[in-house]
């Protein structure tokens, strides 16, 4: 009877795709993580009744809270701009919601809804206690003036403050929020709440910020390549390697990859990528640090400064390397990408962001027997400092540059040992398999735990 009833659950959960489409339309971001996730968990579910019997998959799709408002600010002219905020508090079962600030013209409810759920399953893994959350706005840094990015940021949190706290949610930078970002929003933040707390990471060291923050999820990228390489009996020692972005993830990935004796090739951004066959040695990476970060320059300017080649408007996967470490946006590399590495004898793909690899794209590597790690197992450095961050700030102490990376590579390496745990069958490891049912079982048994949540 119990055994019938088992059943008809679980073929239910066959099903399960098709209701979260239904529910969730014109969010195809969204669809695609948990599509992804999907295929990791179900099968592992349908033989763990415990979680068929307490209907987790539905409950865990869910957003605990969506916020979504209005953003308005003056620019330099004098006019009012419009922007939408949001803030996507996504599962707290584990601990307050944790997850980057994203501001890009792209962003919107789907897109930051597939970042926090990831971010739920990520965070998880880090060990740390630590919930999932995202957001930002459809603002575009690109272009606007520091008083402008000021004001900007200014107002955001005049409606964010009302919805997050160190006990709570604790937002961090993304993509086109750094340090300057972090600093203003913090600023305002102390103004409307008169307290110095620990409620954003990422902040500069002078006034509460973890040492390595900012290279962590770079160096914590090429930490678990270098963990799978070495379970294959394999270094980094002379690889050739194909980084996309220039921005933060990318330039410290290519700093720690290069340190570990690694040849970096490409760096790009969303106008193209160049390509520099004799690697992105330290000057010249010094010169990238500066463009992006206080130039806020484009890579095409690393072509001229050295002589190399810049293919405008295309992404560098057709370029012959050994590994390849996606460091941009979602989507960014396809199928036909995919099959040109493996055409070209990449061995390893990395994510530095979150959900480059297209779902059929990562079908590619798997069926070629490509080491594929996905984001949230390998890009998951960056808030596993976040989560020492606010150990310090808690404790109101700063812990040494040797103690923070000593941690960091501790916490891959953890990682890196829970994936091959859950994703191994035979030989191959599965990281993806790995990291999606490792950091599952945590937030379901949780979620059970708390009773109806
Ligand atoms: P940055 O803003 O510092 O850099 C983003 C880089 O990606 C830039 O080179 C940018 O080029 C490029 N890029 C952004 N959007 C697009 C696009 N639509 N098409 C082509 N190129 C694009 O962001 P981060 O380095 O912080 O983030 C990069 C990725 O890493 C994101 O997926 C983020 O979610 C993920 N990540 C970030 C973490 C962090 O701690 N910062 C932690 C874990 C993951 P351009 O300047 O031309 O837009
Ligand atoms: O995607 C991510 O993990 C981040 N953007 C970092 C989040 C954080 O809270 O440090």
């Amino acid at each position: 009877m119990l055994t019938t009833y088992l059943l008809v659950l679980a073929m239910k959960n066959e099903m399960f795709l098709d209701k979260v489409i239904a529910k969730n339309p014109n969010e195809p971001e969204f669809i695609q993580a948990v599509e992804e996730f999907l295929n990791s968990v179900l099968p592992f579910i349908n033989k763990n009744p415990k979680y068929i019997v307490s209907n987790i998959l539905e409950r865990i799709i869910e957003p605990e809270r969506s916020i979504i408002f209005k953003v308005p600010w003056l620019d330099d002219m004098g006019k009012v701009q419009i922007n939408r905020g949001f803030r996507v508090e996504f599962n707290s079962s584990i601990g307050p919601y944790k997850g980057g600030l994203r501001f890009h013209p792209t962003v919107n409810l789907s897109i930051l809804k597939f970042l926090g759920f990831e971010q739920i399953f990520k965070n998880a893994l880090t060990g740390l206690p630590m919930g999932g959350g995202k957001g930002g706005s459809d603002f575009d840094p690109k272009g606007k003036s520091d008083n402008e990015v000021m004001k900007f940021c200014q107002s955001f949190m005049i409606e964010l403050s009302r919805h997050i706290g160190p006990n709570t949610d604790i937002p961090a930078g993304d993509i086109g929020v750094g340090s300057r970002e972090i600093g203003y929003m913090f600023g305002q933040y102390k103004r409307i709440k008169n307290e110095f707390t620990g409620v954003l990471t990422g902040k500069s060291q002078n006034w509460g910020g973890s040492l390595i923050r900012p290279e962590a999820t770079g160096y914590g990228v090429v930490y678990f390549l270098n963990e799978m390489l070495k379970f294959n009996k394999d270094t980094l020692k002379d690889k050739t390697i194909v980084i996309s972005g220039s921005g933060n993830v990318a330039q410290y990935s290519c700093e720690k990859a290069t340190e570990l004796g690694a040849k970096v090739i490409t760096l790009s951004d969303s106008s193209g990528f160049i390509y520099d066959p004799d690697g992105i040695n330290k000057e010249k990476l010094d010169f990238v640090f500066h463009l992006k970060n206080t130039k806020r320059g484009r890579i095409s300017e690393y072509s001229k400064k050295f002589g190399c080649k810049f293919y405008k408007n295309k992404t560098p996967w057709g370029i012959k390397c050994d590994v390849a470490l996606p460091c941009a946006t979602q989507n960014e590399l396809t199928k036909s990408d995919a099959q040109l590495l493996v055409k070209n004898n990449c061995i390893a793909v990395c994510e530095g962001a979150n959900m480059p690899c297209s779902i059929d794209a990562v079908d590619v590597f798997l069926n070629n027997k490509v080491l594929y790690a996905p984001g949230k197992a390998s890009n998951a450095g960056g808030v596993a400092v976040s989560g020492l961050e606010m150990s310090q700030n808690s404790l109101r102490m700063n812990w040494s540059r040797d103690e923070v990376n000593e941690r960091l590579k501790l916490i891959m390496s953890e990682i890196h040992q829970n994936c091959v745990k859950y994703g191994s069958s035979g030989e191959i490891v599965n990281y993806v398999n790995g990291s999606n049912i490792s950091g599952f079982i945590k937030v379901a048994d949780s979620m059970i735990d708390q009773g109806v949540v």
